[in-house]
């Protein structure tokens, strides 16, 4: 599509010096991030974004074809925000066998899987050994598989239990297959409202450091922040704001990943479910504020497909993939769909207006022939 030179309608005003810095390409401020999370412009907003969004994809969305798989959902936290972890005397509560691992990565469609997203509970008894050989078992059925596992969370309760600093927790599982980390568990880096939603994880500035030594160990990942609970437009700022930080440091992150909060069956059910005004916004602002992050990912699992595709015009470049088999979200209240094909993916992207694009994790480029299944090598 060629794009027409033209003016867009700002309805409010404190948006002008933003739009003046966006389209010169100037870092727009913490107090700019503030005033935008404070705006009800969303089509003003979403002009900017998408010129951003623009000026670094084109006209590209990039999807993936990948699967999650939750090894346990034994955890030690009771985070209030989490309908995910059980207690491990819960009759509910699983841990499955490292063959149930690896068969489960197996199952599901025939389209090929180029990564599995691997996360779990803290759970009190599993071995930095069991870890090991379940990405060394992985990788050696499925060598072809990237293996995006563990948040910085669950790295750094492996240091804490298994009593081994980050940096050798790091390089084990590095060694033993894990390629690179995802972004969960950041939630939002504000003490005051960490206190409340997540007391037992890792403070912000932890979550903050270990991802700094992630990527000194050479080791991408991905961020996120969650959002649509307690925090306010200030919280939302500042944690974007830390993580450009880091990223100015480490140039480490490859996606950012706003996460909308999904109350049910959590402690804190009362909290009334984002929107899709809500949910627009985050992607948008995300794109505008972190200049130096390269991806914003409109995750259609929590944003529901219909948003994430809307999402395609206002900042975002990619939307996440096939995902086969969701649990986080699902307990949490979810009611999209456990995965979807790659040829639905397709249609969404193109009917916004995009081009897809089957990338990797590492965003390189996967050539397949359109509905058939090529196995990658
Ligand atoms: O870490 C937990 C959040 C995360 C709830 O890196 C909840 O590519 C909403 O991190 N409502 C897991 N959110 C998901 C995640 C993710 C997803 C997709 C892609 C990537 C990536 C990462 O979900 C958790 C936590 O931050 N979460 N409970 C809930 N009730």
């Amino acid at each position: 599509m060629t794009p027409l030179k033209r003016e867009p309608t700002i309805d409010d005003h404190r948006l002008l010096p933003i739009l003046e810095k966006v389209r010169a390409g100037v870092r727009l401020s913490e107090e700019d991030g503030r005033t935008l999370f404070r705006s009800p412009d969303l089509l003003a907003i979403g002009y900017m974004a998408n010129l951003v969004r623009e000026r670094l994809h084109h006209n590209l969305t990039f999807f993936n074809v990948n699967r999650h798989i939750n090894p346990t959902d034994v955890c030690v936290a009771s985070c209030k925000l989490c309908a995910f972890g059980k207690k491990a005397r819960d009759p509910k509560a699983y841990t499955m066998s490292l063959e149930e691992v690896w068969h489960r990565a197996g199952e599901g469609w025939t389209e090929a899987v180029t990564e599995f997203h691997i996360v779990g509970g803290l759970h009190p008894e599993l071995t930095v050994d069991w870890y090991c050989e379940m990405l060394r078992g992985l990788k050696q059925r499925f060598p072809q598989v990237h293996l995006k596992a563990f948040t910085m969370v669950e790295i750094a309760y492996f240091a804490q239990r298994f009593k081994i600093p980050v940096p050798e927790v790091l390089a084990r599982l590095k060694d033993a297959g894990m390629d690179s980390l995802p972004g969960g568990g950041a939630e939002i880096f504000t003490e005051r409202v960490r206190r409340i939603i997540c007391d037992h994880k890792i403070d912000g500035s932890q979550w903050l450091e270990i991802a700094r030594m992630a990527h000194q160990a050479g080791l991408k990942s991905n961020c996120t922040m969650l959002y649509g609970h307690i925090e306010n437009e200030e919280d939302r700022a500042d944690h974007l704001a830390k993580l450009r930080a880091v990223q100015d440091e480490t140039g480490g992150f490859v996606t950012y990943i706003p996460l909308a909060f999904h109350p049910d069956n959590t402690p804190l059910e009362h909290v009334p479910k984002t929107t899709g005004f809500l949910d627009l916004k985050n992607i948008a602002i995300a794109r505008l504020m972190l200049d130096n992050i390269p991806h914003i990912k409109a995750y259609w699992v929590m944003m529901t497909p219909r948003i994430a595709q809307v999402a395609q015009r206002f900042g975002a470049d990619d939307i996440d993939g096939t995902v086969v088999e969701e649990k986080i979200y699902h307990d949490a209240g979810a009611t999209t769909s456990q995965g979807l094909r790659r040829g639905e993916l397709l249609r969404l992207i193109r009917e916004a207006g995009r081009e897809p694009v089957e990338r990797d994790t590492s965003y390189n480029r996967v050539e397949r022939k359109e509905d058939t299944f090529v196995v990658l090598v």
